[in-house]
């Protein structure tokens, strides 16, 4: 490996024991922290497709179950099997998720397509589950967190929107916990599969722990709104679930 890769992945031995799993709360995947000496020849964590917890149709008419089923069993499917590809032989070969994707540089492509691909959408299934009695109601340290943030949870649904409105192509749109300082929350969005987690590509203002995502790619609307992607995110963003948004607050 080379002296960066191992700087990167010598710095990550701890982390992995310590850091909080948000991911590994969402998906089945490998906690093993990386081990430096048996990182090229360790097997694969063997990421896996987490269910989604509901019905493909279970969240029409907001977004229909043919898109659910494909966006599900093919696309998110797809980010895992060649995420898990991408890391045989890679010396983040036994990372578990977050400290992967703090670790992966800019020019990683597989890496950073896929491992984000795969976080983003098992937050997406997470937090924009149908509501179940109980599911939303309010959760007053959330609240007090938005309300600090934006003034009122309305305001920043619709800052949320206006991300999920400006992104010029494929990404996502973000409620995100500041890095450096967990109780502030702001809003963003990214490109591709990249989320707030990759501190080695996103800029230093987005670095964060993201705890409400919107999903803008085209597959993710574009059978049942063609271009109207200003639709789609309103309708998504009466279907949050705000405990689970709330239970992946740090
Ligand atoms: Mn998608």
């Amino acid at each position: 490996m080379n002296k960066r890769k191992f700087l990167k992945v010598s710095g990550l031995a701890g982390v992995g024991v310590v850091a909080t799993p948000l991911v590994s709360t969402l998906i089945g995947c490998g906690n093993a922290p990386v081990k430096e000496s048996e990182s090229d020849t360790s097997p694969s964590p063997g990421f896996t497709l987490p269910e989604l917890g509901y019905a493909y149709e279970a969240l029409e008419p907001a977004v229909d179950r043919a898109t659910m089923r494909i966006h599900h069993e093919k696309h998110h499917a797809g980010y895992v099997r060649k995420l898990n590809a991408a890391l045989d032989g890679h010396t983040l070969n036994g990372a578990s998720l977050e400290p992967l994707l703090a670790a992966i540089g800019p020019d990683d492509t597989a890496l950073r397509n896929n491992g984000g691909g795969h976080f983003n959408h098992a937050l997406f299934w997470k937090v924009i589950a149908p509501a179940t009695p109980g599911d939303n109601e309010t959760d007053p340290l959330l609240d007090a967190r938005i309300d600090k943030a934006f003034g009122s949870r309305a305001n920043m649904l619709d800052a949320l929107a206006g991300q999920a409105g400006q992104r010029f192509g494929s990404g996502w749109a973000w409620l995100v916990q500041r890095a450096d300082d967990p109780e502030t929350l702001f809003v963003c969005s990214t490109p591709n599969q990249d989320n707030p987690l990759m501190t080695g590509i996103v800029a230093p203002e987005l670095q964060g722990r993201p705890i409400l995502g919107i999903d803008v790619w085209e597959h993710a609307y574009y059978l049942n709104y063609q271009n109207r992607r200003t639709d789609y995110v309103a309708a998504l963003l009466d279907r949050i679930n705000w405990s689970a948004v709330s239970a992946l607050m740090a």
